[in-house]
Formats: structure tokens, C-alpha cells, sequence
């Protein structure tokens, strides 16, 4: 009997990506039970290309479920993924439910597969997507030359705010698009945006940046801010590793950027780092800045890999590296790497790009 998966929050942005994946890639599900709120009963869904009925979220869904993936938020998933797993699931929750819980996992399959077997909850969680966007990269370097800190400096999508960052985003450009003016006097695109325009962000998101993402948390830091840090200790297994991370909204619809410092164990050049890189599963490499050639969102979005560029050892200490990644937030940074989990889990991991 192939496996039988359920995708819980099939109505949403990433729950979305999460379908057409599935389209995409080999086929190695039986069947696939998209499950959603109350709200979506009755909706149809594209599920390997036939109509499907949404099922709406109850304990029974999951009776039959060899893997139940979850892309709802915190408290749903908090609630539901230990019923999943209870109905004899194994629950993969993209939510920031489970992720620090000393007994859940938190995998990227290309750097810690190995923790995928220790799940004594039933219950494995997926990374931020701005983690996602830099710690595949992060962890072959980490593998050959021993990672000791690093700062990153984030350049988040929209989406990542889900489908009402999406509209908010494209309502404001309609707003502020064509009029050659805005953009040059203190405040003048807050007030053509005006306070009911902000949508989910605090501060106007076109023709601007917002050094903001998440809740805010002890010593001004953002919630976002302490899950780039936080996350890449657990996943790299370095509980020591210092992490300072500043976490940026930017006016792009969907693909995370990353620029990191990385200080290592030994000297890098930047040739030595650009071999391991075009060797990492799963990772890109453009590095040409003479041509131009350098990862951007705008050419990376509904891409798979993770892409790397300006890759530059710093001029004043010969340990730290520079570069610069970008990696789809919904693809990679979400379902992609929840569907990968879910492939190891069934013995159906496909080829890491
Ligand atoms: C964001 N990483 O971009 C967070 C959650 N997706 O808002």
C-alpha cells in the first residue's frame, strides 16, 4: 500500500505551493487528503491534478495517515499535530509550534536527516523559512570548516506574512505605482497608503524596507530575529554558536534574501568556500559580480535550490566569509522542505537538486 498523506491547511499560501509540489515531483503518495478549517468546508483543491474535496479538520482525518504535514499557524498545529500523531501519524509541522521542544526534531534533510529517527512525539518540525533561506548553504560550509558565529541580515518576502501580506504588498504598489513623486518627502508614501493600507506589517512596505518581522521579544530583539539564531543552533547542533540577526521586510512578493557573516574555526578564501558550495546538495551558485551574476529574489522565486553569490573572504580577518543567499520562502522555506521530511520519512527521498 503506497502511503497515505494528509495536508493540513490546504487552502493556504503555503499549502498551496504544498499541492502544486506534489504535482511536480515523483509520485510516491497514495493518497492525499487535503484537510482544512471549517472555514474552507467544502472548497475543491487540485490534488494531482483532479478536484478534490477539502476535508475539514476533525480527529478522524487523520485515521489512515502514514504522514500528516501541517502549514496552519502556531496554535493550530499545537493543538491538532498531537491528535495527528496520536491516529498514528507522524506528524510534520511547518508551524513555530514544536520547533524548540527538546523531544521534536527540527530537520533540513540536507544537514540533519540523521535527527529525522529520534521522534518520540511523533512529531517533527520544519524551520522558519528565513532559517531556510541560508542553513543549507550554511551547513556544508559548517561541515568543512567549523562554523563559530555569524550575523545575518534578512531581506523577507511578503508572503511570508501569508496571502494578506501577498495583497497587502500589490495593494500599495497600485497605490504608490505611476506617480513619479512619491518617495521623497518625509512620510508622504504613509500618507498615500494611509493607516488602514498597512495589512500585516507595522510600517508602509512600497518604496520602503521595514526592520520588522514577528513579535517583539526581550531586549528589542523580534521573535523572527531570535529564530534565525535559535533555529541554527538546534539544527546544526551547535548550542554555542552566536547568532545575531537582524530581520528586514522588504517590498518583494515572494523569496527570502539573506546576507551573512560567517566566522569559522580556520582561514576560508572565498575559492576555498565557493568549491564546497557548488558541491552542496541543494545548493546554487552565481557568483559573477563583474557580469552582474549574483542570486536575486526576483530570478530565484519558484526555484528549488538555495542560491549563493558575492561570496568574499573579509579583508581584516581571514576566518570571516560574506555572502549573500536567496531561497523561495513558500518552496524551500516552507512546503518544499516539509515534503522532503515527509519523503525520508516513507523511504521515498527523491535526488537533492
Ligand atoms: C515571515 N518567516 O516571513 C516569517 C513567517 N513565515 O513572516
Amino acid at each position: 500500500r503506497r502511503p497515505t498523506l494528509a495536508v493540513v491547511g490546504a487552502t493556504g499560501a503555503v499549502g498551496t505551493v504544498m499541492l502544486s509540489l506534489l504535482a511536480e515531483r515523483a509520485d510516491v503518495w497514495g493518497e492525499i487528503r487535503p484537510v482544512a478549517s471549517a472555514r474552507s468546508a467544502g472548497r475543491t483543491v487540485r490534488v494531482r491534478g483532479e478536484d478534490v474535496v477539502v476535508q475539514v479538520l476533525a480527529p478522524e482525518v487523520f485515521d489512515g495517515v502514514d504522514v500528516a504535514v501541517f502549514d496552519v499557524p502556531d496554535e493550530v498545529s499545537a493543538q491538532w499535530a498531537p491528535i495527528a500523531a496520536a491516529r498514528g501519524a507522524v506528524a510534520v509541522d511547518n508551524s513555530g509550534a514544536f520547533r524548540m521542544d527538546d523531544d521534536v526534531p527540527l530537520v533540513v534533510p540536507e544537514v540533519n536527516a540523521d535527527q529525522l529517527a529520534r521522534r518520540p512525539r511523533g512529531i517533527i518540525a520544519n524551520p522558519n523559512c528565513t532559517t531556510l533561506s541560508m542553513i543549507v548553504a550554511l551547513g556544508a560550509l559548517h561541515r568543512a570548516f567549523g562554523l563559530e558565529s555569524m550575523v545575518a541580515s534578512s531581506y523577507q518576502a511578503a508572503s511570508g506574512a501569508g496571502q494578506a501580506g501577498i495583497d497587502t504588498l500589490y495593494d500599495q504598489l497600485a497605490t504608490v505605482g505611476g506617480t513619479h513623486e512619491l518617495g521623497q518627502t518625509a512620510g508622504d508614501v504613509r500618507k498615500a497608503i494611509g493607516e488602514d493600507g498597512l495589512g500585516p506589517f507595522p510600517a508602509p512596505l512600497a518604496l520602503n524596507v521595514v526592520p520588522w518581522a514577528g513579535s517583539l521579544k526581550d531586549g528589542g530583539w523580534s521573535s523572527e530575529e531570535l529564530k534565525v539564531r535559535n533555529e541554527s543552533r538546534k539544527i546544526l547542533g551547535l548550542p554555542g554558536l552566536r547568532v545575531s540577526a537582524t530581520c528586514v521586510r522588504v517590498p518583494v512578493i515572494t523569496t527570502h534574501a539573506v546576507a551573512v557573516h560567517a566566522w569559522f574555526a580556520q582561514p576560508v578564501t572565498a575559492a576555498q568556500a565557493r568549491e564546497v558550495l557548488l558541491g552542496a546538495p541543494g545548493v546554487a551558485v552565481v557568483d559573477d559580480p563583474a557580469a552582474g551574476e549574483f542570486p536575486t529574489p526576483a530570478d530565484v522565486v519558484g526555484t528549488d535550490p538555495t542560491w549563493v553569490g558575492r561570496i568574499r573572504q573579509s579583508p581584516d580577518d581571514p576566518r570571516e566569509v560574506a555572502l549573500f543567499l536567496c531561497g523561495d520562502n513558500l518552496r524551500k522555506g516552507a512546503a518544499l522542505n516539509t515534503l522532503q521530511i515527509a519523503e525520508l520519512l516513507v523511504g521515498a527521498e527523491q535526488r537533492l537538486e
